[in-house]
């Protein structure tokens, strides 16, 4: 009964695409899809997206400069070793732009992720001529946001990825969050991050520093947050950890004043 068995076993699968059709979750299962659970971003799709060569993620804000995290960059101060590759969805594209750091900003006070503060900003040695992603201007509600990047696909991949991916997740609650995260040791800075993910779709090594966003008042896409950590990737009931944009804009903004 091989033949039937195998039979069977399509149907399933065929049955299992039609129910769930376009669903992450879904699919994660039956393919490595990056980000975790995630798709694979056409060229000019969120074209202010940018990797940095310590491998993490960023975003350009203004031409010259790229928000990124905290725990992706070593202190603030005159930095000329971080490359920047930009304008592409496909890092070995011909037609990737580059530069690089000349100065970083790193919030003050900044220890390490997971105790908030995970925001920094780099100038880099000239301005790129691409779109800008500015950070949102109202306050970060609940609901649904696109998270990016160039990071690992599954929580035990060892590579990083050529494409940029991207998935929809749906933000979780300060408290059910915080309560999952007490029970791994981690107490959790709730005015500082928000949690983000469902079982099967999240953020992994490599994608921090990256850019979460949703729409602005005219459909736009706004910054709200940045990749910053997580216990493991997409494991039920332990979503992604991002940095709470809205309670360091104006830290932020008197920063990029003065990366000008
Ligand atoms: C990281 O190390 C990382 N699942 C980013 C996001 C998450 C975990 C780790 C969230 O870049």
């Amino acid at each position: 009964m091989v033949r039937n068995a195998a039979s069977l076993v399509l149907a399933v699968l065929v049955a299992a695409t039609l129910a769930f059709g376009d669903q992450p979750a879904a699919r994660a299962g039956l393919q490595a899809q990056p980000v975790v659970g995630g798709l694979v971003a056409p060229q000019g799709k969120f074209p202010w997206a940018v990797r940095l060569s310590m491998g993490c993620g960023g975003a350009l804000t203004e031409p010259r400069i790229v928000l990124t995290a905290g725990h992706c960059v070593e202190g603030t101060g005159k930095n000329d070793h971080i490359e920047v590759t930009a304008g592409v969805s496909d890092l070995k594209s011909s037609s990737a732009q580059t530069a690089r750091s000349e100065r970083v900003i790193r919030a003050e006070g900044f220890i390490d992720e997971t105790r908030g503060d995970d925001w920094a900003l780099i100038r880099l040695d000239r301005p790129l001529r691409l779109p800008t992603l500015p950070l949102a201007e109202d306050a970060v509600g609940t609901g649904r946001y696109v998270v990016m990047g160039w990071g690992q696909t599954r929580e035990d991949s060892i590579q990083q990825e050529q494409q940029l991916h991207y998935a929809t997740v749906p933000t979780v609650p300060d408290a059910k969050c915080a309560a999952a995260y007490q029970k791994a040791g981690v107490k959790l800075v709730p005015d500082e991050m928000m949690c983000a993910g469902s079982p099967g779709v999240d953020t992994c090594q490599g994608d921090s520093g990256g850019p979460m966003i949703g729409h602005g008042r005219h459909g736009e896409w706004v910054q709200v947050g940045i990749v910053s950590w997580g216990l493991g990737c997409a494991r039920d009931g332990y979503p992604g950890v991002y940095t709470q944009l809205s309670t360091f804009r104006p830290a932020i903004k008197a920063a990029l004043r003065r990366l000008r």
